[in-house]
């Protein structure tokens, strides 16, 4: 490895604002970029790794699909440097790490008034779809591993989810589709509590000028079945989280019909190659979700 200066995905997650599941994802579909391994098998990302991920961040940003983002940011060389990263152990805090810190000693102290101002402000910091990424599902993740050490209960979780729920809810209700915009149905598979990733996706799906149907937690394949039939949907996208003993791949298969389908959450991405024998796309992130429905099609029908 070269003397050059490499950087641990969490700091460039940070500096990027892209999570380490997207940045392993693009890694993996794309080749973006290509780091460095260090002796222990931590990749080690280099400041022109950096660059090239913010460039591709902005292509998306600016409306490119996923894949054409990646060939683009790696034809292109920057027009201007982009500021070097910040050190990783002298992270400076920003507004969105007051937020989250906000978020979560709301969430301990149980303290509606204080939960309700901190999801305020975080409404203030950007697109939806990023609020969501870079907010709520760190602050998710961290109040799910909190939880798992015992830190905070069941309690603390449903408190702090009801109200991201809501959050996530408002914004969607705002993002209003253009007329004529493709349906995509969304649903959580069978005995999935986990629903609030579907907001998350909906979020996405509107902001690719889509129209996001969501059926929400717990939703077997004959309630698929015959909801594609009722709605015909351009697209479908499924999540599941929770990995079941006999998951029902093949019946949301021909729930599906011939309607193109994505499927993400941990349990998705556990079962990819049965799923992608069955015709699925597997995403590993929401953000997966845009690059699907680009080759889907555009939003509106023509
Ligand atoms: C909130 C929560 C709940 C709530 C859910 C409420 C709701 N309406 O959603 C409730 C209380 C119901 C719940 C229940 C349980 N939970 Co829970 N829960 C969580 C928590 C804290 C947040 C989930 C969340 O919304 N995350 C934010 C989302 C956006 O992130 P994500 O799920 O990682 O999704 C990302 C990708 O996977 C992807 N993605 C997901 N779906 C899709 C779909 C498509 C199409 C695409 C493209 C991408 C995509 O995009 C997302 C963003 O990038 C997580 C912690 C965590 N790390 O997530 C635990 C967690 C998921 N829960 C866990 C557990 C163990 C449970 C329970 C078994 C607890 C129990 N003993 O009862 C039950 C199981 C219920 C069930 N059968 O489904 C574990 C799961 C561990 C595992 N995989 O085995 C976690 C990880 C907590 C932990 N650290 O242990 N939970």
């Amino acid at each position: 490895m070269s003397s050059e200066r490499r950087f641990r995905i969490q700091a460039v997650a940070r500096a990027t604002g892209l999570n380490s599941a997207t940045l392993r994802a693009w890694e993996r579909r794309y080749g973006v970029p290509a780091p460095e391994r260090g002796e222990n098998g931590y990749r080690m990302y280099s400041q022109q790794d950096i660059d090239l991920l913010q460039r591709m961040g902005g292509l998306i940003e600016a409306g490119h699909a996923p894949s054409d983002a990646a060939r683009i940011a790696q034809a292109s060389p920057p027009v201007e440097a982009l500021p070097p990263l910040q050190a990783p152990e002298v992270p400076t805090p920003g507004p969105a790490d007051a937020v989250r810190e906000a978020l979560l000693a709301a969430t301990h102290a149980l303290d509606g008034d204080a939960l309700r101002a901190a999801v305020h402000r975080a409404l203030t910091l950007g697109p939806a779809w990023r609020i969501h990424e870079e907010i709520f599902v760190p602050v998710l993740a961290e109040i799910g591993e909190r939880w798992a050490r015992g830190e905070l209960t069941v309690s603390h979780e449903h408190f702090a989810t009801e109200a991201i729920s809501a959050a996530l809810r408002d914004l969607l209700r705002l993002m209003e589709p253009p007329a004529g915009a493709r349906r995509v149905l969304l649903a959580c598979v069978d005995e999935e509590l986990h629903s609030l990733p579907l907001l998350g996706v909906a979020l996405l799906a509107a902001h690719a000028g889509w129209q996001p149907v969501t059926l929400g937690a717990r939703t077997p394949p004959l309630a698929l079945a015959s909801a594609v039939q009722q709605l015909r949907p351009s697209a479908i996208a499924l999540s599941a989280t929770m990995a079941r003993p006999n998951p029902e791949w093949h019946d949301y298969a021909t729930a599906v019909g011939d309607v193109p389908w994505i499927i993400g959450g941990q349990a998705a991405m556990a079962a990819q190659g049965a799923l992608e024998t069955l015709g699925a796309t597997v995403g590993a992130s929401a953000r997966d979700l845009v690059d699907f429905l680009a080759h889907v099609g555009p939003g509106r029908s023509p």
